[in-house]
C-alpha cells in the first residue's frame, strides 16, 4: 500500500537539509518500518521557500529522488500570508490559549483557503484509489474536507500535533472560519487528537458550533461518518535507549561533560517559541538559585533552543529577551570559574541529544502549552539517573504522572520543583521512571500509527457500509416494477419538509405542494402522511389532498377524502398526566426548550436550547423516564433534538400495516428519524424503503435531504405520465 503523508513542513528542508521539529522526528522512524514491510510512502509539504517556476520541475525531480518528498509550491506572498499568517498569528497562538497574541484577519485565512486548495492539487495529481492519505496538523484543516468532495471512497487520516481547545477558546474565531475549519476536518475518516481531553473540546466544539452530536466519537456529517478519538504519540523507545545504551553514546557523553563532570546537570532543549515558556524557566532557575545558594557551583543548566520561525518579529523579540536574561544570570551568578547556564541555539545531531538527555540530572519541561512534548519522552528513555519537570499543560503530563509535574505560571512551584528533583534520592528517581519508561514503551511511536491505520481503516469500511445505501433520486431502483398499485408513505418532518426552530413553520414550498397535488392525480398511486404531527396540523396542510392521514405517530387516521378520524389504537393515555409533569419540569429548567401535547403522546423539543444544557438534559430525562417506564403504558423515544412518550403498542410501523390495503402492493417508504425505522422494520420486505439524512438505518436507500424526496416525487410523476401515455397509446 502507498502512504501519502501531508504536512505542511516536508522532513528536509528545501535544500535537503534535515528538519528538527516533532512531526519529523516521530514520523521518521515510523516510516523506515513502513517500508520495510514493502509499502510505499511520499511525503507531500511545503519546501519552506518560494522556488522560482522554471526550477520547479528539476526540483521536484531532485527532491523525489533523493528524498521521496514531493513539494507544494506557494508563491512568497502566499505562503507567507498563509503561513506567518493564518497558521502563526491565527490558529498557533489561539490553540495554545495565547489568545492576546491573535490576529484575525479574513485576507490570511483567504490565503490559508487557497493554501489548501493547492495541497489538494498536489495530491490529486498523484492520488489513486487504495491509497492512505494521512494529513497532519493545524495548517491544513481545509484539506480533508477538500479531497473527500473530489475522492468519496478515499482512505483519509486526519493529526492534530497541537492542542485542541476548549470551545470557549475557539469561538473566537469568527463564526465563518470556524464553520469551515470544523467542517473540512470532517472529511477524514479519522482524525488523531493526543489527549482525551483535547477530543472531547473539539467534540463539545462540534455540538456548540454546527450543532452535530456525536455516539461516543462517532460523528455523521454529509453523508460521511468520522470518527474522532485520542492517540498520545510515542517515540521510538528502541532506537533512543539502544543509542544511550551503546559505547559510542557513553563516550560522547564523557566528553561532553569533561570539564563539568562534578556539576549536576539541569537540562532544557525546545524549538524557539513562546508556547514552549523559556523565559519564564529562566526566571525559576533564577529564582532556584537565589533561594538554594548550596547549588552555587554544583550544577549548571544546559540550555539548548532550536532556531524556529525565524522570520517572525515576535519570534525575534522573544529570541532577545531570552539571550538578555541568559546575560543577566550569568552576570549576577556567574564567577570567574563557573557559569550557571550554557547556552546553544542551534539543533544538535541526534548522536548528540541522547548523551546530552543521558548526563542530565534534571530536566525541564515546562511548556506553557504543548500537544505533546516527544522531548519529556525521549529524555525518559534515554537518561541514566535522571528526574523529569513537567508541566501539566504539556499533552505527556497525561502519561507521565509520576514526573514533578509544576505549573509554568508559579516561578516558585517551579524553583522548588528544580530543588526537588535535584535532591531527589537515586532510588525515587528509578522507581518513578520506571513505571514511565514501560508505560512508553508500550505506546512507541509505531503502535501509534498503527492504531491510527487501523481504526481509519476500520471507520472507511463502516463509511463503504453506509454509502452503498446511498441513491440519487432519480435512480430506476426507485421507481414501479409495473402498472399495478402503489402505495407511498411519507414521514413529514425531515422528510417532506426540512427543519425548522419552531414545528408550525415547516410547511411545504409551493413547488412541493404542486408535485403532491399532481401525484395525487394518478388513479394507481395512494399516498399516506405519516407523521407524529397531531390531526388539526396535518388537515391545515394537506385539507384538501385525497391522501391517507395518520396523526401522531399512528394513533389517528383519516382515510382520503373522509373528514372523520378514526382511532387506529385503543388508549387510555393514564400515564400522561405524571410525565407532562415531569417533561414540563425540564422545560422550565432548559432556557429554549418546550412541552408538546398530543392526543395519545408527549413531546420535549430541545432544538431551540443551549445545545449542551439541551442535551444533557435529554440524556438525564431518558435516564429517568426509562426507570419509570415498564408496565406503565407508555414507551419512550429519542428523535431528532425531541424526546417523545408515547403510548404502549403503537407506533407508525403497526399503523402502516393496518392502512396498507394488502401486503403485496408496490409499496415506497421515506422517513428521517428513529420512529420511521419501525416502519422500515414492519413493512413487507419488498417494501422500497429511504432513509433521509445521516444516522444509522436499517432502511435499504439513503437520500441526503428532503430536497432529493422532492427530486424523487417529480421524477415519478415524469415516469407514470411516460407508462401512461405509453398505455393509452396502444
Ligand atoms: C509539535 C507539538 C508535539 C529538538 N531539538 C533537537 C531535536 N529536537 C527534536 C526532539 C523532538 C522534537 O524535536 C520536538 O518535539 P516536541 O514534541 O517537543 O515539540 P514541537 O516541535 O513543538 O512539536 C508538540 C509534536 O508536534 C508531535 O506531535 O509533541 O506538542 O508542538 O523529537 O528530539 N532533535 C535533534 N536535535 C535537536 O537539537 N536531533
Amino acid at each position: 500500500m502507498r502512504l501519502i503523508l501531508v504536512s505542511n513542513r516536508l522532513p528536509v528542508q528545501w535544500d535537503g537539509t534535515p528538519n528538527v521539529g516533532g512531526l519529523a522526528t516521530g514520523l521518521s522512524s515510523f516510516l523506515s518500518r513502513w517500508k520495510s514491510l514493502g509499502n510505499e510512502v511520499v511525503w507531500v509539504g511545503w519546501p519552506g521557500k518560494s522556488i522560482p517556476e522554471k526550477e520547479q520541475r528539476n526540483y521536484s525531480k531532485k527532491m523525489l529522488e533523493e528524498h521521496g518528498t514531493i513539494p507544494v509550491f506557494l508563491k512568497q506572498k502566499l505562503a507567507d500570508s498563509f503561513y506567518n499568517g493564518f497558521c502563526n498569528k491565527t490558529i498557533w497562538p489561539l490553540f495554545h490559549y495565547f489568545t492576546a497574541n491573535c490576529e484575525f484577519s479574513d485576507l490570511t485565512f483567504a490565503s490559508y483557503e487557497e493554501a489548501n486548495q493547492e495541497f489538494a492539487k498536489a495530491i490529486k495529481e498523484i492520488y489513486q484509489p487504495g491509497d492512505w492519505v494521512w494529513v497532519h496538523d493545524y495548517h491544513l484543516f481545509l484539506l480533508p474536507g477538500i479531497l473527500r468532495s473530489e475522492f468519496p471512497n478515499i482512505l483519509l487520516s486526519f493529526f492534530l500535533h497541537i492542542p485542541f481547545p476548549t470551545f470557549e477558546v475557539f469561538r473566537l474565531l469568527p463564526e465563518r472560519i470556524r464553520s469551515k475549519i470544523l467542517e473540512g476536518v470532517l472529511g477524514a475518516d479519522l482524525i488523531g487528537f493526543h489527549t482525551q481531553s483535547y477530543t472531547q473540546y473539539f467534540l463539545r466544539s462540534l455540538l456548540r458550533c454546527l450543532g452535530i452530536e456525536n455516539e461516543r466519537g462517532i460523528i455523521y456529517f454529509q453523508n460521511h461518518l468520522t470518527k474522532a478519538a485520542a492517540f498520545p504519540m510515542g517515540i521510538n523507545v528502541e532506537q533512543f535507549s539502544k543509542y544511550a545504551n551503546s559505547d559510542e553514546c557513553e563516550t560522547i557523553a564523557n566528553q561532553i561533560n569533561v570539564n563539568h563532570k562534578n556539576l549536576k546537570q539541569i537540562l532544557s532543549v525546545d524549538r524557539l517559541d513562546y508556547t514552549k515558556g523559556v523565559l519564564q524557566r529562566l526566571n525559576a532557575f533564577e529564582l532556584f538559585l537565589k533561594n538554594n545558594p548550596q547549588w552555587i557551583k554544583k550544577c549548571k543548566l544546559v540550555l539548548v533552543l532550536v532556531p524556529s520561525r525565524t522570520d517572525v518579529s515576535s519570534y525575534q523579540s522573544m529570541k532577545r529577551a531570552i539571550d538578555e536574561k541568559i546575560g543577566a544570570i550569568n552576570g549576577s551568578f556567574g564567577t570567574l570559574d563557573w557559569t550557571p547556564i550554557l547556552y546553544q541555539y542551534k539543533g544538535f545531531p541526534f548522536e548528540e541529544l541522547v548523551p546530552l538527555y543521558k548526563n542530565t540530572h534534571v530536566m525541564l519541561v515546562t511548556p506553557f502549552r504543548d500537544g505533546m512534548n516527544l522531548v519529556a519522552k525521549e529524555f525518559l528513555v534515554s537518561q541514566k539517573n535522571g528526574m523529569l519537570v513537567l508541566s501539566e499543560m504539556a499533552g505527556a503530563s497525561a502519561e507521565l504522572p509520576e514526573a514533578i509535574l509544576v505549573n509554568p505560571n508559579d516561578l516558585s512551584g517551579m524553583a522548588d520543583a528544580i530543588k526537588e528533583a535535584i535532591e531527589m534520592e537515586e532510588s525515587e528517581i528509578n522507581i518513578r521512571n520506571q513505571v514511565m519508561v514501560s508505560r512508553l514503551k508500550e505506546n512507541s511511536v509505531m503502535e501509534w500509527a498503527k492504531k491510527i491505520f487501523n481504526e481509519t481503516e476500520e471507520t472507511a469500511n463502516q463509511n463503504l457500509n453506509f454509502q452503498t445505501k446511498s441513491i440519487p433520486p432519480h435512480s430506476d431502483s426507485l421507481l414501479p416494477k409495473s402498472n399495478s398499485p402503489i402505495f407511498i408513505l411519507f414521514d413529514y418532518d425531515g422528510t417532506l419538509v426540512p427543519f425548522q426552530s419552531f414545528p408550525h413553520l415547516a410547511v411545504p414550498s409551493k413547488e412541493l405542494v404542486n408535485s403532491l397535488t399532481q401525484l395525487s392525480k394518478f388513479s394507481n398511486v395512494s399516498v399516506a402522511i405519516i407523521s407524529g404531527r397531531d390531526r388539526k396540523f396535518l388537515e391545515s396542510i394537506f385539507f384538501d389532498m385525497p391522501f391517507h392521514l395518520v396523526a401522531e405517530h399512528g394513533a389517528w387516521h383519516r382515510a382520503p377524502n373522509q373528514t372523520e378520524w378514526q382511532a387506529l389504537f385503543f388508549s387510555n393515555a393514564e400515564w400522561k398526566k405524571e410525565i407532562k409533569s415531569h417533561l414540563e419540569e425540564f422545560s422550565k429548567r432548559v432556557p429554549g426548550s418546550f412541552t408538546e401535547e398530543k392526543e395519545f403522546s408527549l413531546v420535549w423539543h430541545f432544538r431551540n436550547a443551549d445545545p449542551d444544557i439541551g442535551l444533557n438534559a435529554a440524556r438525564e430525562m431518558l435516564d429517568e423516564l426509562s426507570q419509570i417506564s415498564s408496565n406503565s403504558g407508555f414507551f419512550v423515544q429519542r428523535g431528532n433534538k425531541i424526546i417523545e412518550v408515547r403510548e404502549y403498542g403503537t407506533g407508525k410501523g403497526k399503523a402502516a400495516l393496518k392502512i396498507l390495503p394488502n401486503t403485496s402492493i408496490q409499496t415506497f417508504v421515506f422517513g428521517d428519524d428513529t420512529t420511521d425505522e419501525d416502519m422500515f422494520r414492519e413493512l413487507p420486505d419488498h417494501a422500497i424503503s429511504v432513509k433521509i439524512g445521516k444516522s444509522e438505518t436499517i432502511a435499504k436507500f439513503r437520500f441526503q435531504s428532503t430536497d432529493d424526496v422532492h427530486l424523487w416525487i417529480q421524477n415519478l410523476i415524469k415516469h407514470l405520465t411516460k407508462v401512461h401515455h405509453d398505455v393509452t397509446q396502444i
